[in-house]
């Protein structure tokens, strides 16, 4: 079944280019940065990946963000999820790039940028994948400093078409980015979100509704709520879900308990993703899989949720 289940042709619409850092490529950037690192070895780090919420799991990952510093590091870093997405037949990519981890630490924009975009070029020339990358603000910071961030990608336009939101869900809601979503979308850029990860359904409200968005990254508390139900089934806007994520991050207890098979059943557009693959404890397939094991996932429904992931490219 998992070879089964590798070789379905999909698209991966939800993934954090810094949540692919697996701990023997942050080992290896850390002694070519001389980055001192707070774990002994790649086992002690891996060790650290148990988390209660988000929150735990963020302080972690922009830890380990710390050791991309060149722009051949970030090339790397892409280049390394790449290959995974063709040993897994991941056929198209939208990842996300949060500029604000690396400005905030004095890592320059186009440093970061000019790497991952390279890589993604190589991608597509040499791997065949094609891909789309999607700016992401970082929610816990203020609205001023995602204008500011707006405006240091703008010079790189063609680099982008989308703007997403992430990090910190609950108390950061989508409102507080309306404007700075106005802006993006007069450039001419679409538009996804996190939303009802841990925040409530009113998140996914305002993420449709102030910052006029594509697609919801996770929005698996939509099934909460029944009105927002009819309207994400009858107007078919994607879910970008990422099942061992919620489980990691305890949004889910554990994977029967997980809701996709139920919300897909209902005919909501739900889509399987691996959100940050070197942290959650694996890439797109093994997602799938977790999904068979523990749900009873059938072939006819992972084949309907991998057709969901190519429906749901916005490029
Ligand atoms: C994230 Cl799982 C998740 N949620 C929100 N923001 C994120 N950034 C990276 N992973
Ligand atoms: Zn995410």
């Amino acid at each position: 079944m998992y070879a089964w289940l590798n070789a379905l042709p999909k698209a991966e619409l939800h993934l954090h280019l810094e949540g692919s850092l697996e701990p023997e490529l942050l080992f290896a950037l850390a002694e070519r940065n001389k980055v001192a690192l707070p774990w002994a070895d790649v086992d002690s780090l891996r060790k650290a990946y148990a988390f209660r919420n988000l929150q735990e799991f963020l302080d972690l990952y922009y830890q380990g963000a710390g050791v991309l510093r060149t722009e051949q590091d970030f090339y790397d870093l892409t280049w390394a999820y790449l290959q995974k997405c063709k040993a897994q037949n991941v056929v198209h990519t939208e990842p996300f790039f949060d500029p604000q981890t690396h400005t905030e630490r004095g890592i320059p924009f186009e440093v970061a940028l000019g790497g991952i975009a390279r890589a993604l070029e190589d991608g597509r020339r040499q791997l065949g994948i094609s891909s789309g990358l999607i700016l992401s603000f970082l929610r816990h910071l203020s609205e001023e400093e995602a204008f500011r961030t707006l405006e240091q990608a703008l010079p790189f336009r063609n680099a982008f078409f989308a703007v997403g939101l992430d990090s910190s869900e609950v108390g950061h809601p989508p409102r507080k980015f309306q404007r700075v979503f106005e802006r993006a979308r007069s450039e001419g850029l679409l538009a996804v979100a996190h939303a009802g990860e841990e925040g409530p359904p009113e998140y996914i409200w305002e993420a449709l509704d102030l910052l006029k968005v594509k697609r919801i990254d996770h929005g698996v508390r939509a099934a909460e709520d029944p009105k927002l139900l009819e309207r994400l089934i009858d107007e078919q806007i994607p879910l970008t879900v990422c099942p061992l994520s919620n489980v990691k991050l305890c949004v889910f207890k554990d994977m029967a308990e997980h809701n996709i098979l139920r919300l897909l059943e209902m005919g909501v557009k739900v889509t399987i993703n691996s959100d940050d693959p070197a942290y959650f404890g694996g890439y797109v397939t093994e997602n799938f899989a977790a999904l068979q094991e523990s749900l009873g996932m059938t072939c006819e429904q992972a084949e309907r949720l991998a057709q969901n992931s190519l429906d749901a490219r916005l490029v």
